[in-house]
């Protein structure tokens, strides 16, 4: 049994006010908030052993080389991949969906196909029809149902001998659809599709295995999963890292430079050029270990509970329609009420301290295929209880009334 109070503790964040009103945070998908012993790993980086790492040899730049290091390992074993230097560390998911889009350039030609889902963030889709205009490739789409699942059936159809990679989110960050990823990857195999997989939202709730998953890329951002902005990761197989040519040139990546010619260094850091953002990546392990401590069964349960008392309250309000139904979601509730706008319901709610995201979540093609402007999100994480949902509800219902 998870002791949520003593979790609370660890955030300095959530004892502050907003508006005279306690903070109630309901907006974790966007970004979750960070326990003291993330900052205390901030704190001492800058305050102890800030240097540029695996360039001196003075202790602070081997001091910080070490940490930089271990912190990559916590983020292999954490994701079981098979090496090290199959983690490139990044400064999040889009950049690490770039890096893949960017190059995959030199691999796809003329007519190669390629698949998306309907169900993704603009940063699982924009790099794609950046890379199918330089190439030539054609993007398809697995389109979704009402209840914000991909219709899989569809998909079967639509793998064939020209698709070339396939990518797709883990969960939705609009509606918290869990998707079939397991299926997505064992039949794009089949035609030796590759596949990439955006685990931005999925990784705050579930512990994926990678090797389990036979997947070939995976990407997260730290932010989403207590750590630090600006960081995250991107897993690749080493036979995919090896044929992908470098993302940027620059310092590190190189393993010698003559006017003549440059040959590249091995992974991981033919991926990483220039100062990488090494506070971040200590911190990015330093939330992987306090993530861990509590426990993702212990959380996922938590969560599934919290998810079923808020949806449950929030249907008891007339005219509350939520998007995003299946049996497999996390918890994230994405709702409107009636016809008002998710935005005026929003302001509202954050004169009374509560946070939550509303709008497109820059997943627009979901919002199309509701024909709805945006939704209010309600996003939870561990931290979050039953009684702030009350106080949610509460809320809400008085938003509610000043617009009918
Ligand atoms: N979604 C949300 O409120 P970055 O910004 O690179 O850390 O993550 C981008 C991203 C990619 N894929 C998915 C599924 C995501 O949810 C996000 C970030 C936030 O839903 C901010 S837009």
């Amino acid at each position: 049994m998870m002791n949520v109070e003593k979790i609370r503790a660890d955030f300095p964040i959530l004892k502050r006010t907003v508006n005279g009103k306690p903070l109630v945070y309901f907006d974790n998908a966007a970004t979750s908030q960070t326990p003291q012993i993330v900052i205390d790993t901030i704190v001492d980086y800058y305050s102890n052993y800030n240097a540029n790492i695996h360039r001196g040899v003075h202790t602070l730049s081997q001091e910080a080389t070490d940490k930089y290091e271990e912190a990559r390992i916590k983020i292999q074993h954490h994701f079981n991949a098979k090496n090290a230097y199959e983690i490139i560390l990044t400064s999040g998911t889009t950049h690490s969906i770039n890096m893949v889009a960017s190059g995959f350039a030199s691999l796809l030609k003329k007519n190669d196909e390629i698949i998306v889902s309907a169900l993704e963030h603009h940063s699982n889709i924009v790099p794609w029809q950046m890379l199918c205009e330089k190439t030539g490739a054609i993007l398809k789409v697995i389109p979704m149902l009402e209840n914000g699942s991909l219709d899989m059936k569809v998909y079967h159809n639509l793998v064939n001998k020209k698709t070339k990679l396939v990518f797709c989110n883990h969960v939705s960050n609009a509606l918290g659809t869990i998707n079939p990823i397991e299926e997505i990857i064992e039949t794009a195999h089949k035609f030796n599709a590759a596949v990439l997989i955006d685990g931005a939202q999925a990784t705050p709730h579930i512990k994926p295995d990678v090797q389990a998953l036979n997947v070939d890329f995976y990407v997260a951002s730290a932010h989403k999963l207590c750590g630090p902005t600006g960081v995250g990761l991107l897993y690749g197989k080493q036979e995919w890292l090896e044929k992908l040519p470098p993302y940027q040139g620059g310092g590190e990546m190189i393993d010698t430079v003559t006017f003549e010619k440059t040959t590249y260094a091995g992974l991981p850091h033919k991926f990483e050029a220039g100062t990488p953002n090494i506070c971040g990546g200590i911190a990015f392990g330093a939330a992987i270990d306090y993530m861990n401590s509590i426990g993702f069964d212990s959380i996922a349960a938590y969560e599934e509970a919290l998810l079923k008392y808020g949806t449950e309250e929030l249907l008891k309000i007339e005219g509350v329609k939520i998007f995003g139904t299946t049996a497999k979601k996390t918890a994230v509730i994405s709702f409107n009420v009636g016809t008002i706008h998710p935005y005026d319901i929003g302001t509202i709610l954050d004169k009374l301290g509560i946070a939550v995201r509303t709008g497109h979540h820059c997943a627009q093609p979901i919002m199309d295929f509701y024909k709805i402007p945006g939704t209010i999100r309600a996003s939870f994480s561990f931290y979050n209880t039953k009684e702030e949902i009350d106080i949610f509800i509460t809320a809400l219902k008085r938003a509610v009334n000043m617009f009918s």
